[in-house]
């Protein structure tokens, strides 16, 4: 195959610095070890890596923040290699300025997340975590079954905020349950039946049940807030599997703790690994540690997806899934 002038043959590929902050899924480390010259480092801090490595560094694979300040640092960059469809803590509009390709991990983890989601929100309807909590207790036993949830899918409708790869998966599952969906996003998906509303207000004002996948950024920031759950109204369930950033925590918290809504279902906050106590505190939240697309399964191919894109880029000049904001990136010509 003819080989672009700026890009390396295979064999050079062991020549070229990825750097890799924080910590990384090990497969996704060992095939960067393989395959290129891997530099670790505790954080991306340009304070904690070699001012030659700096300055020879060409890729980045990362599922951390990283800000325009490390990217600035690293003169030679070509691509940060992202680990998660979500991109919010990779500045990817500062990267696209620096002619910098940004890639994430779409569409392998869409059903996981998927699953997750329709998981999440009957342990929320349906209590069954409170259920084998009493089971295990011995409860059943000696107490007799656990109470009738007054909970219960039956008769729902469920709006989904972000109605993108992973929500028309959530949305194939809920159509095998048997309930009405309606969504919000910025624009209408085009050829998509189900009801749309212009405004997330909208949205949980028709429904009773809303699921959150959108993603984090300034665009959704604190987009749940106390007007949105008020219009859920006290029958009313969210779940989120999308970023805690969307969600105002505070305005959460004080819905479940006097019924403005019935119950949440959460999967990711605003300060993970930190949950607020508030959250912790209400007996009609169900909280998982983000788990959303945390099989071995899932994780292995969002991991070989990351460093695909890697070899792609230096092997073949492209980037296999771009972010929009550096679609344009190039690379770099080299004498
Ligand atoms: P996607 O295909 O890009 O879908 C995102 C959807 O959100 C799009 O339909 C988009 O439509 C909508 N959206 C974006 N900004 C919006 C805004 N400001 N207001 C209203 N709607 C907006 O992404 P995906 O692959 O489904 O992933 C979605 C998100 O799920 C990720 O970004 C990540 O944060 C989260 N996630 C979480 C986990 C987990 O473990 N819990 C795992 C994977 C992903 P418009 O552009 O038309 O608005
Ligand atoms: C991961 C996610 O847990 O893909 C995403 O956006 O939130 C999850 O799949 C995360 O990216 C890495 O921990």
């Amino acid at each position: 195959m003819k080989q672009e002038a700026n890009v390396p043959p295979m064999t050079a590929l062991k020549d070229i610095v990825v750097v890799v902050p924080a910590r990384l899924h090990d497969h996704a480390v060992k095939r960067v070890e393989q395959t290129f010259r891997l530099v670790r480092a505790d954080r991306a801090d340009p304070a904690l890596i070699a001012p030659d490595v700096l300055r020879e560094a060409r890729g980045v694979a990362a599922m951390t923040t990283i800000d325009a300040a490390f990217i600035d640092a690293l003169p030679n960059l070509e691509i940060i290699a992202g680990f998660g469809v979500g991109y919010d803590a990779i500045d990817a509009r500062h990267a696209g300025a620096r002619n910098v390709m940004v890639t994430n991990t779409p569409d392998v983890l869409s059903e996981e997340v998927a699953d997750t989601a329709l998981g999440l929100l009957l342990n929320t309807v349906r209590e069954f975590p409170k259920a084998e909590k009493w089971l295990r207790d011995g409860n059943w036993a000696a107490r007799g079954g656990y109470r009738l949830t007054p909970g219960t899918l039956r008769g729902r409708t469920v709006g989904i905020f972000g109605m993108g790869r992973i929500g028309l998966a959530i949305a194939r599952r809920l159509e095998a349950f048997g309930l009405p969906i309606a969504y919000h996003n910025r624009r209408r998906v085009e050829g998509l039946d189900y009801a749309y509303y212009p405004s997330l207000v909208a949205l949980a004002e028709a429904v009773d049940t809303l699921i959150s996948v959108a993603p984090g950024g300034p665009s959704t920031e604190k987009a749940v807030n106390a007007e949105v759950l008020k219009a859920l109204g006290p029958d009313g369930v969210f779940v989120n599997v999308g970023r805690g950033s969307t969600v105002d925590e505070p305005a959460l918290a004080a819905a479940l703790a006097d019924r403005t809504i019935f119950a949440a279902g959460l999967d990711v906050f605003a300060d993970e690994p930190r949950v607020p106590q508030a959250l912790l505190d209400a007996d009609n939240a169900c909280l998982l540690p983000h788990v959303g697309s945390a099989s071995v399964h899932t994780r292995r191919a969002m991991a070989d997806l990351c460093i695909d894109n890697l070899v792609s880029w230096f092997t073949e000049g492209r980037a296999l899934t771009p972010v929009p904001e550096t679609a344009h990136a190039t690379p770099r010509a080299r004498s």
